[in-house]
């Protein structure tokens, strides 16, 4: 009788190359944040997604980049320990018509650090901004440079390739009981993954460093008496500049990053949601959370919206 299989994928590479949007696509749920911009994922993220007689938990990380600070270097480091879990580890990169530079280096790194014994598969994204003939002699370039178990060329956000690369997982992951239940998508908390959104929006809405140096946090959740839920949430900020600039004229700013995550927020709870933001000028924010495993307690002094 077949057996079921479970285990753990980490996907690993650069910053922007479609991580998120692959695990999210496999596990047909927006679990992790996805924007345009480089350095979304904050944190690993876990997404459940069955496949036959398979559960695959998905790890998504923040990409691999040159850190600059103390809260940068625990971000990465979180993302190469992700891979001690590691059943399977997708290393991802983007098609580009040019030698990949970037991923030369990440495999370097593996070499010298050889940081996990699990199949290294190599998932090269966005397949459909190149023309295949181009990718070609870069990919036999990158297989000389690693014995990849296997290479997947896909576009995760227009689904192509994707089934295959399902496939081979829920075949090669290890026979044992599954860990998640079944109809489990996602491994955070709604208050985590209600923040997320909210920092989401903060990065489509604010430009150059301010969403880089803001963090959002949870304050607390209370369900009314109309079943809806009140949501408090704190943007951290490192200066009064801003948080000057990220309430906007009038308001405007916070109102329409609130108004966007509220709705999110709505649809992932499926409850009408109201949902209050702050904005809180914490300089040091980035060592305290650097340094602290639970999300720090804080003392709200305004309230914006
Ligand atoms: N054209 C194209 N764009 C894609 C594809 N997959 C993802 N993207 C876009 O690439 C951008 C980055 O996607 P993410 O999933 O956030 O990338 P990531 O690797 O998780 O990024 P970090 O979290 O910053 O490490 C988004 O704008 C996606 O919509 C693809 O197959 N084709
Ligand atoms: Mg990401």
């Amino acid at each position: 009788m077949p057996k079921r299989r479970a285990g753990h994928v980490v996907l690993i590479g650069e910053p922007n190359v479609g991580k998120s949007t692959l695990m999210n696509s496999i596990v047909a749920a927006p679990i992790s944040i996805v924007t345009h911009k480089a350095q979304t994922t904050r944190f690993p993220v876990r997404g459940l997604a069955i496949r036959g007689l398979t559960q695959i938990i998905f790890v998504d990380t923040p990409g691999l980049f040159a850190a600059r600070n103390k809260f940068d270097r625990s971000m990465l480091s979180a993302a190469w320990r992700s891979l001690h879990d590691a059943n399977i580890v997708l290393i991802m990169a983007q098609a580009q018509n040019k030698p990949n530079e970037a991923l030369t280096n990440i495999l370097k790194r593996w070499h010298r650090d050889s940081p996990s014994a699990a199949t290294v598969a190599l998932v090269i994204n966005k397949i459909d901004l190149v023309r295949r003939e181009n990718l070609l002699p870069i990919i036999s370039q990158l297989t000389e440079q690693f014995d990849f178990d296997k290479v997947f060329l896909i576009s995760a956000s227009k689904g192509d390739g994707i089934d295959d690369l399902a496939e081979y997982l829920a075949v090669k992951l290890p026979v044992q009981d599954w860990i998640y239940p079944a109809d489990q998508m996602a491994v955070s908390s709604l208050q985590t993954m209600a923040t997320e959104i909210t920092r989401e929006k903060l990065l489509l809405r604010m430009h150059q460093e301010i969403p880089y140096q803001t963090a959002v946090q949870h304050e607390a959740w209370q369900t009314q008496k109309d079943d809806s839920v009140r949501i408090d949430q704190t943007l951290l900020v490192v200066s009064q500049s801003h948080k000057r600039m990220i309430i906007g004229p009038q308001g405007q700013n916070i109102r329409q990053i609130g108004e966007a995550a509220r709705k999110d927020i709505e649809k992932l709870t499926d409850r009408r949601v109201h949902l209050f933001l702050q904005v809180k000028v914490k300089p040091k924010w980035a060592d305290d959370l650097s340094q602290a495993a639970e999300p720090i307690s804080s003392n709200p002094e305004t309230r914006e919206q």
